[in-house]
């Protein structure tokens, strides 16, 4: 009598299905994404889902950028975006659970972490009496265009050094920023 109790019990959702009075559905996701990150911060975002039919859930993700990694063990989406990840990308995770399955897609803005410029060019570091000096100074900044984090050119103030206008490095003025993202500046 239990045996077939137990057999009624376990046939009876193949019954319902079959006649449409049950029916599977899909599972789907209970988790936000997390749509923020910040260049040379480490991002992660672990999804979770539910499935009601309390089948068997499996996560993958299906379109990634480059800079992060997915867990489909531990459902963790992860990486540290650099400069050149800076702006927006697109992600879809999906969890599926037999042949049902939903996509989470959502985008994470990277925001810009301010990196220093560097001097590209060499000094001139001689000059002759009564005969003009000039050197032209070349600077470059990784940050991307249009950035505010991009490097400024400051023109030397002009100050009285032995009878002669000379650039003093303690006092500038005259600076200019962000315009673009290599700028050349004439010291004359
Ligand atoms: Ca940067
Ligand atoms: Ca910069």
């Amino acid at each position: 009598m239990v045996k077939m109790k137990k057999l009624i019990l376990g046939i009876l959702p193949l019954i319902l299905i079959s006649f449409g009075v049950y029916a599977q559905t899909a599972p789907y996701f209970t988790s936000t994404a997390v749509t923020e990150a910040t260049e040379d911060s480490p991002y992660t975002y672990t999804a979770a889902a539910i499935d009601d039919d309390g089948d068997l859930m499996t996560f993958s993700a299906e379109v990634l950028p480059s800079w992060l990694l997915f867990d489909d063990g531990t459902q963790e989406l992860y990486g540290t975006p650099t400069n050149d990840h800076v702006g927006d990308h697109n992600v879809t995770l999906r969890v599926a659970a037999g042949t049902d399955f939903e996509e989470q897609i959502f985008t994470i803005s990277v925001s810009n972490t301010n990196d220093p410029p560097s001097i590209t060019s060499t000094a001139v570091t001689t000059a002759t009496q009564d005969a003009a000096y000039s050197y032209d100074a070349d600077a470059s900044d990784p940050d991307p265009v249009g950035s505010p984090d991009l490097q400024c050119f400051c023109k030397p103030r002009l100050a009285v050094h032995r009878s002669k206008l000379w650039p003093s490095h303690r006092h500038t003025n005259k600076c200019r920023c962000g315009a673009k993202q290599r700028h050349h500046q004439s010291f004359r």
